[in-house]
């Protein structure tokens, strides 16, 4: 279940003798328990998805101790597991962002106990299943049964899985030579076409759409290769397409599955003493199996698997599913920085030998996302969500050069840069738990003083905050609020005036510039993006997949409509990636 807090069951259970008497009779017991104080924002997100592994074969080994259950059943509640609760307790069920629920600990709660925590939820944030209506109380008995048993163990995925499913379906050798196409390639922008599985790509000068290209399962984001030919999009299924931006209609050149569930993928950009490794290498991290893969950056032949299990950087316990989170190359060395979510760990991974390759392990915090660079690009900043921390990552000596405290579970995206009027260049980033913006000071040479902490904490809409945006050009910070629970909020964002911070926010109602229907859906107002020139900001307008969605284009200097791109092929448009500023890690 997402967010099932054993430890909350195990508080309320200590403090309350008559509660455990009530659990026997779960409806009466279910009196005495406090409304659920669910956070929808994050339970929305971290429920995004629905896991892929749940549709491997597994072996499902049952527990002689656990209440019995028939094949069948237990089919429906694994499924019922990946769909919902295996993004916050883990594959294996051993704990990630939620609890463990393993038999050791669920056997002894019992099935009436656990059904009534999951029906009603905690006020320690573990959502009320049954109340809330997504689940009846047949499934919520199902679950309580079924997380008695051992966990199902999902398949690994080696070198022989990947080489099955590597194709490369356009030799580098019959590729272009040159730019075989009119557009303006920098401003190319890969528009996330999330339930479709699918890219859009759009000419950011027409605003046309240039091609659908298939890609993997509920696809997460795109990267540019370092030359700005190459793009580079990965599914939550594992699944890696290369895209070449010369051909006379760019698409997919490349593919491979490097796991069987994953959300991060980058390529070299280091070119300097050590080598010019422009566009020589891909990475990509999986959360399923933990490992992250290093692949030949022309064709996508997986060359080196390395796994991410082991010790957490807290209590320094074994963690078996690390998952990978962001990924970003490094301008500095030839490295590759992999933020490891559970084990809170940064790894540098220095790809200049892959036969003796050599990752530097910095401990920075649990449990680590998403992240971008400072402006000088030597600073990785990245968010510890559950800790509520930024951590800096110093790609130049490659050390944590601070742990920052922050708002309630940062969501930066890659954040923002821009110059402070008083305390110069700063680093932003926004929050799903609440409604602040955290600025960080990052010149440590002139600014020594406000150097990675928090100079300024402005006032945004609300919390459910994911992405915020900036570019140097502009006189302006973006921060949107898909997750929060007011539409008025979901669908506008707020943007501010950076010479003049002490005035608030102005907000632009971006879902109802989009001109959609009345009864159109959520129309969640999703991630700011620049274009080449630093004076138009993108945003989705993102619907359910059956439902109308849209793009809708500002004009950076006067806040005004520029253009909606609407297209019946625009299905559920998530993130979107100009491709000059992905190459060159502008925002
Ligand atoms: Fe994301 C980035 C994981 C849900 C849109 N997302 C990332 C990164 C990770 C991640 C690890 C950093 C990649 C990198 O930089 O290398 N996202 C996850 C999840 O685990 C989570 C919470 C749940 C899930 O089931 O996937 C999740 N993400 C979402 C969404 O629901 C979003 C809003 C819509 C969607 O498309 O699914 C979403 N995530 C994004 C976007 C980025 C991203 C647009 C890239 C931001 C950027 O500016 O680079």
């Amino acid at each position: 279940m997402k967010n099932l807090r054993l430890s909350a069951v195990a508080a309320v259970l200590l403090t309350s003798m008559a509660l455990a008497a009530q659990a026997q009779a779960p409806v009466k017991a279910t009196a005495q328990v406090p409304e659920a104080h669910v956070n929808p924002v994050e339970k929305a997100y971290e429920n995004a998805g629905a896991s892929p592994v749940g549709k491997e074969p597994m072996v499902n080994s049952l527990n002689p101790k656990a209440p019995p259950m028939t094949v069948a059943e237990f089919d429906v509640a694994r499924k019922i597991y990946f769909e919902r609760c295996a993004g916050c307790h883990g594959v294996l069920r051993k704990g990630a962002t939620g609890k463990p629920l393993t038999p050791d600990i669920t056997v002894g709660k019992g099935t009436d106990y656990l059904k009534v925590f999951i029906a009603y939820g905690s006020p320690a944030g573990m959502p009320n299943w049954q109340t809330s209506g997504e689940l009846t109380e047949a499934q919520v008995d199902l679950m309580a049964r079924y997380i008695q048993h051992d966990a199902p163990q999902p398949p690994e995925w080696g070198m022989a899985d990947m080489k099955n499913t590597w194709k490369v379906t356009v030799q580098p050798k019959d590729r272009p030579t040159r730019k075989m196409n009119n557009f303006n390639i920098g401003n190319i922008f890969s528009t996330t076409l999330r339930d479709t599985g699918e890219v859009a790509l759009i000419d950011g000068d027409t605003k046309q759409i240039i091609n659908i290209i298939k890609t993997g399962y509920a696809v997460h984001i795109s990267r540019t290769s370092a030359s700005g030919r190459y793009l580079f999009v990965i599914g939550r299924d594992g699944r890696v397409n290369m895209i070449d931006l010369w051909m006379p209609k760019p698409d997919n050149v490349a593919e491979v599955r490097i796991g069987l569930e994953a959300r991060s993928v980058d390529s070299s950009k280091y070119k300097g003493k050590e080598g010019d490794f422009t566009d020589k290498l891909v990475i990509a991290g999986a959360y399923w199996p933990p490992q992250f893969v290093l692949m030949n950056g022309d064709t996508l032949e997986p060359l080196k698997i390395v796994s991410t299990r082991g010790m957490t950087v807290d209590t320094q316990e074994y963690h078996p599913e690390p998952r990978v989170a962001s990924i970003v190359a490094s301008h500095y060395k030839p490295e590759f920085i992999v933020n490891v979510k559970e084990t809170g760990k940064t790894l540098m991974v220095n790809y200049a030998d892959l036969d003796s390759l050599k990752i530097t392990e910095l401990g920075s915090a649990r449990f680590l996302h998403d992240g971008g660079w400072d402006s000088t690009k030597r600073y990785f900043m990245v968010a510890a969500n559950n800790s509520n921390k930024i951590g800096v990552i110093d790609a130049k000596e490659d050390k944590v050069a601070a742990i920052v405290d922050v708002g309630k579970i940062p969501h930066p995206g890659r954040g923002a840069n821009f110059v402070h009027p008083k305390f110069g260049p700063v680093w932003a980033t926004g929050h799903l738990g609440d409604e602040t913006i955290s600025l960080i000071g990052t010149d440590p040479v002139k600014h020594k003083a406000q150097a990675f902490k928090v100079v300024q904490t402005l006032k945004g809409q609300g919390g459910g905050a994911l992405f915020i945006k900036s570019h140097p050009k502009s006189q302006h910070l973006y921060s949107d609020t898909p997750l929060n629970p007011d539409p008025k909020i979901s669908q506008s964002v707020a943007v501010y005036d950076i010479k003049n911070l002490e005035k608030g926010f102005t907000v632009l109602p971006i879902a109802e510039w989009a001109g959609l229907a009345a009864d159109g859906g959520a129309k969640r107002v999703v991630q700011p993006e620049f274009n080449v020139a630093g004076d138009e900001v993108w945003f989705s307008v993102w619907s359910a997949k059956d439902k109308q969605s849209a793009l809708v284009v500002v004009d950076d200097k006067t806040l005004k409509l520029k253009a909606v791109i609407k297209d019946p092929r625009i299905i559920t448009p998530t993130g979107h990636f100009n491709v000059n500023n992905t190459q060159n890690d502008i925002y």
